[in-house]
């Protein structure tokens, strides 16, 4: 009997292309047909076959309480009722920028938007006006969503499709943006002494996540942030990723760097759109109405994904989350790296609070070009025989992964487990 998900795809791709509405959800590297999602509850999600996974991909970062958490389901049903959006100002934002503020001290003034893409096109725009110049520099292989001037060597959907440059971008823009190894501290002394005074921003994920994870080596973020001052460049850490995820914090708070901007997402939605940009008042001022620098959106700041935003950001204040939270990450990590060892695998694992990397190489890698020498095909083998098991990592080797609040001791040895099992037949 077909699939359920099959034919729900073979439709979808009649009429969506590739079938879906962001091109890393296709399995177009791993293969086979993608899974439906009807529902999800706690650390689970079914597909259209009404079968169960246990799931570490989390829509791709947002849900760290886990699917449908109460609390946060009735924060939307109770902002539902009063209308869902008004474009004007509302109580909920000024309480989100309030909260954001303190949460991350960097920020002394914060502008929400409605995607993680909005957030840094945005940031990047500011960091030009502010600056007067025209130069971006971001490394290879970390992604910062789809505006134009990203989309230079860029990770997660664009590495997944092995397209990290992307059709439609005018050579012209992408020659604006400088690209740099992840992690090589010579190779940017040796760029910001070339022509550090025309640089307007660097963009970093300060945990990159979108090669796989690949962690900073030390020092690297606290050289980006010597060069970045000693030349009046604005340093701006993409946390879309990292922010709320890796510590209540983020990674500015967990590598103890104050960046210029910040740009936010997933975390802060709860699983609703909602992005966000701020950083230091000097900077924020030049963004319209107040300074020259454009932005605008109709749903920023929509009042239900704020108020789910806002319950979401609640709960994870909550005393001992990230340790719990972090905790749940390492031991996923620890067991599959055991089962992987006990049959000869060469496999290895990291995590960074909630999100983690799994590697079919020995080590972790330390830059692109290391993670581009990770094993395919092994991953390819693995994802699909866990999935059969009941277990949905990210489709894609260059993908981080998320455990959730919902990820107790039970769901994380069930993976080991299983993945022992697979492992053994690899
Ligand atoms: P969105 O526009 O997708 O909300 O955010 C873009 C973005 C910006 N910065 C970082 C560090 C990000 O990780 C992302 C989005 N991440 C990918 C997954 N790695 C989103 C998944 C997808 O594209 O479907």
């Amino acid at each position: 009997m077909a699939s359920r998900n099959q034919e729900l795809f073979d439709q979808s791709l009649k009429l969506i292309p590739g079938g879906v509405n962001s091109p890393v959800r296709a399995f177009k590297s791993v293969g086979g047909t993608p899974l439906f999602i009807t529902r999800g509850h706690g650390a689970t999600v079914w597909d259209a076959d009404g079968k169960a996974y246990t799931d570490y991909v989390g829509s791709w970062g947002p849900l760290i309480l886990g699917h449908a958490h109460p609390d946060v389901v009735a924060a939307a049903q109770r902002a539902a009722v009063d209308g869902l959006s008004f474009g004007a100002p509302t109580v909920g934002e000024l309480e989100m920028a309030r909260l954001l503020c303190q949460l991350l001290p960097s920020l002394q003034q914060v502008r929400l938007v409605s995607s993680g893409t909005e957030a840094t096109m945005s940031a990047i725009r500011l960091a030009r006006g502010f600056t007067g110049r025209k130069l971006i520099l971001k490394f290879a292989g970390c992604y910062h969503g789809h505006a134009d001037s990203l989309l230079v060597k860029a990770g997660s959907g664009a590495l997944t499709l092995g397209q990290p440059d992307s059709a439609g971008v005018p050579p012209e823009t992408a020659a604006l943006t400088l690209v740099l190894e992840f992690n090589d501290s010579e190779a940017l002394e040796r760029i910001f002494n070339k022509c550090g005074e025309e640089i307007a921003a660097v963009i970093v994920e300060p945990v990159a996540g979108n090669m796989n994870l690949v962690k900073p080596k030390t020092g690297f973020l606290q050289l980006l942030r010597r060069v970045c001052t000693q030349h009046g460049a604005v340093l701006i850490f993409d946390e879309v990723m990292t922010g709320f995820r890796v510590a209540l914090d983020g990674a500015q708070g967990l590598y103890g760097i104050a960046p210029d901007l910040t740009t936010l997402g997933k975390v802060i939605g709860g699983g609703m759109p909602l992005g966000a940009f701020g950083g230091r008042k000097d900077i924020m001022q030049r963004i319209v109405p107040l300074g020259p620098v454009y932005q605008a959106g109709t749903l920023s700041g929509n009042p239900l994904a704020v108020a789910v935003g806002l319950a979401t950001l609640r709960l994870v204040q909550a005393p001992g989350f990230y340790e719990k939270l972090s905790k749940a990450a390492q031991m996923l990590c620890d067991g599959l790296s055991l089962a992987a060892r006990k049959h000869h695998v060469a496999f290895s694992a990291q995590a960074v609070g909630g999100m983690f990397g799994i590697y079919f190489r020995q080590a972790p890698p330390q830059n692109y070009s290391e993670v581009t020498q990770c094993n395919a095909f092994l991953f390819n083998q693995f994802f699909h025989a866990m999935l059969r098991k009941g277990v949905y990592f990210a489709p894609s080797p260059f993908e981080a992964g998320f455990v959730s609040a919902a990820h107790g001791d039970q769901e994380i040895a069930a993976t080991v487990a299983a993945a022992e099992n697979v492992f053994s037949t690899l």
